[in-house]
C-alpha cells in the first residue's frame, strides 16, 4: 500500500527508541481538556454504578460530590471483590467520550509517525477503574497479542493513558524493553484474580530488566503488541483510572470477532474516516 503522511509528530530520536526498546512514553501529550469527554464517559458509568449500589441497598450514600479520583474507589470501600467485580474488571462502553478520546489529532499523529498516515482504531479499547483491594486491578506479565493469537494483524500499537497521575503507588504500568521481538510466548489463564487473565510464568520472563513507567495524567505510553508488560496493585486510596487504546494500519485484519473498530485517519480516503455516528451505529467507516 502507498503510505501518504504528513510525516507524524515523533522525533526520528522518539521513532528510534520506540523501535529498539519496545515502547515509547510521551509525557504529557494531552490536556485535561482534551481528556474531559473520556473522564464524563466513565462518571456515567460511575454514576449508573452507584444507582445500583444504592438501590440494592449495598451503600446509604452515592458519593456525588466527591472526586473523579476517589468517588469509585470510596462506593466500593466497604464492600466485597465480587461486588465490585461484577461492573467486569475493565469497560468498553460505546460512549462519545471515548470516540472523541480515541480520535484525539495528537495521538493520531504520533501513532502516523510509527505506521503512516492510514490509521484504523483497533477494536479492542479498555477503560481501566484500578480501585484498590481488587486482585484484579494489577495485571500480570503477558503480551497483548496473546489477547489475539489468531489475528493477522501486525503491528497492532497500543496507546495506554492515564487519566490521573499513575505512579509505583497506585500500580503504573511497567515494562520489559526489547521483549519486542520475541515470539508469542505460552500463555496461562491465571485463577488468583478470578477473572482470568493471560499470564507468563516468572521463569519466562528471562533476564531482561523491568522498566516502571509513572506517569502524569494525560501522558501516552505507546508500545508494541508482543512487548512484555504488566501493571502493580494499587495500593492507594484512589482510582488508578487509565485507558488503553489500539492502532494498526488500515491493510490488516480489522479483527471483527474482538468487535467494530473504526477508520481513524486516512489521507487516501479522508470521506470514509469515521464520525461519531457511525461508530455509534458499529459502522467501521462513513457510508
Ligand atoms: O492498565 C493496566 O494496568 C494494564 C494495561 C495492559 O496490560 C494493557 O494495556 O495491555
Amino acid at each position: 500500500m502507498t503510505t501518504h503522511t504528513n510525516g507524524g509528530s515523533l522525533s526520528k530520536e522518539q521513532i528510534d527508541f520506540y523501535n529498539e526498546e519496545g515502547y515509547l512514553v510521551i509525557p504529557q501529550l494531552l490536556s485535561r481538556e482534551a481528556l474531559q469527554p473520556a473522564k464524563e464517559a466513565m462518571n456515567e458509568k460511575v454514576s449508573m454504578i452507584a444507582d445500583e449500589l444504592f438501590q440494592a441497598g449495598l451503600i446509604d450514600d452515592k458519593l456525588e460530590h466527591r472526586p473523579f479520583k476517589y468517588r469509585l474507589a470510596e462506593l466500593f470501600a466497604h464492600l466485597t471483590e465480587d461486588d465490585f467485580l461484577k461492573y467486569g474488571r475493565s469497560w468498553r462502553d460505546r460512549l462519545p467520550g471515548y470516540f472523541h478520546l480515541m480520535s484525539q489529532p495528537k495521538i493520531l499523529d504520533a501513532v502516523e509517525s510509527l505506521i503512516g498516515g492510514e490509521i484504523f482504531a483497533n477494536p479492542v479499547y479498555n477503560v481501566r477503574p484500578k480501585v484498590p483491594n481488587v486482585a484484579a486491578g494489577a495485571v500480570p506479565w503477558h503480551q497483548d497479542k496473546s489477547y489475539w493469537p489468531d489475528a493477522n494483524s501486525n503491528p497492532v500499537i497500543t496507546v495506554w493513558i492515564p487519566m490521573v497521575d499513575a505512579n509505583e503507588v497506585n500500580g503504573c504500568l511497567h515494562i520489559k524493553p526489547r521483549t519486542h521481538r520475541s515470539r508469542v510466548l505460552e500463555w496461562h489463564q491465571e485463577t488468583y484474580t478470578k477473572t482470568g487473565y493471560n499470564a507468563l510464568e516468572n521463569k519466562q520472563l528471562g533476564k531482561t530488566k523491568t522498566v516502571a513507567l509513572p506517569v502524569p495524567e494525560g501522558s501516552a505510553i505507546l508500545f508494541n503488541d508482543r512487548a512484555l508488560h504488566m501493571s502493580t496493585p494499587n495500593q492507594s486510596d484512589e482510582v488508578r483510572w487509565s485507558v488503553d487504546l489500539r492502532y494498526q494500519p488500515t491493510d490488516q485484519d480489522p479483527m471483527p470477532a474482538h468487535g467494530t473498530g473504526f477508520l481513524a485517519r486516512s489521507y487516501m480516503y479522508p470521506d470514509k474516516v469515521a464520525t461519531l455516528e457511525d461508530w455509534l451505529a458499529e459502522r467501521m467507516e462513513r457510508v
